[in-house]
């Protein structure tokens, strides 16, 4: 007899399928749904489920974080600029002065600590979960997205294009990073049209980014890398407090446009 409480195998497939099954139809009620879970979707999440909106994040790979983890040169280490390190500080994120105003934080302790800070403030996930499409509506209002399990890509196309299911929202964020995944799919259908990301140039593009941070078209908010994308900014390496004020920037544009949302 082992120190461990007896049980079986059905057991703990039952404990999962039942909590997984509740989570899913938790899921299906939300306010605010965010595609995309790097630094700038997390922040996003954080700040709006702590003001008490209901936020679900969906992220196509198995973990959240995004380019997070990475930091500059896959070395782990990323650097935010004055005054972004206020929020590294607030999230317990350890961090150095490298030269006046300029910080430099470890990428996995940095990116771990915001990812328990949107769960601790009530974030709900879907990982290994991808943005196939949106749920348009009158006024071609952005009302939801079309998902499927991420693994469906290596599917024959014909079996992965055919049944995605969808989920409602009052509002939509992007914050899927240079690719602005979910603004494409208004691009597709000539509803808006993307410029292209400028080249690198950090003196310019952090406060760019945080500027254009908004609606970018009825019920769908821009955050992100994907603000540079969408506006033809430059885009600016592994300096993140751009990524992280953008995020708190989308949260307050949402909450205000909530108060009129449908
Ligand atoms: O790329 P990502 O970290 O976006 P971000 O929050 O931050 C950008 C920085 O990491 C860095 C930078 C700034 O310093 O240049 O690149 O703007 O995170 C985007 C997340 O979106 C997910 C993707 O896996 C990543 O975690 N994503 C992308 N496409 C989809 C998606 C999709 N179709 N469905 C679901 N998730």
């Amino acid at each position: 007899m082992g120190i461990f409480h007896p049980t079986t195998e059905k057991e703990v497939t039952r404990a999962i399928f039942s909590a997984f099954s509740r989570h899913l139809s938790d899921c299906l009620e939300s306010e605010v749904i965010i595609v995309g879970g790097g630094p700038s979707g997390l922040v996003a999440g954080r700040e709006m489920a702590r003001a008490g909106v209901k936020v679900l994040i969906i992220e196509r790979n198995n973990y959240p974080g995004g380019g997070f983890w990475i930091g500059g040169y896959f070395m782990n280490k990323l650097t935010v600029r004055a005054p972004a390190q206020e929020l590294l500080e607030e999230l317990g994120v350890p961090f150095e002065q490298a030269s006046p105003g300029l910080y430099v934080a470890d990428s996995i302790h940095a990116c771990s600590r915001t990812v328990a800070a949107a769960c601790d403030a009530g974030v709900r996930f879907l990982n290994l979960t991808l943005l196939e499409d949106i749920v348009v509506r009158e006024g071609d209002r952005v009302a939801g997205v079309v998902i499927n399990r991420s693994p469906v890509v290596h599917l024959p196309e014909e079996i992965w294009a055919l049944d995605p299911v969808p989920l409602e929202s009052k509002l939509v964020v992007d914050a899927t990073g240079h690719d602005a995944v979910v603004v494409r799919k208004l691009e597709k259908r000539g509803l808006l049209k993307l410029a292209v990301e400028g080249p690198l140039w950090i003196e310019k593009s952090e406060d760019a980014v945080l500027e254009h941070t908004g609606e970018v078209h009825p019920g769908l908010v821009v955050t992100g890398m994907a603000v540079a994308s969408v506006y033809g900014l430059p885009r600016m390496g592994p300096t993140f407090g751009a990524m992280l004020l953008s995020g708190k920037r989308a949260a307050e544009v949402c909450s205000e446009l909530l108060k009129t949302a449908i």
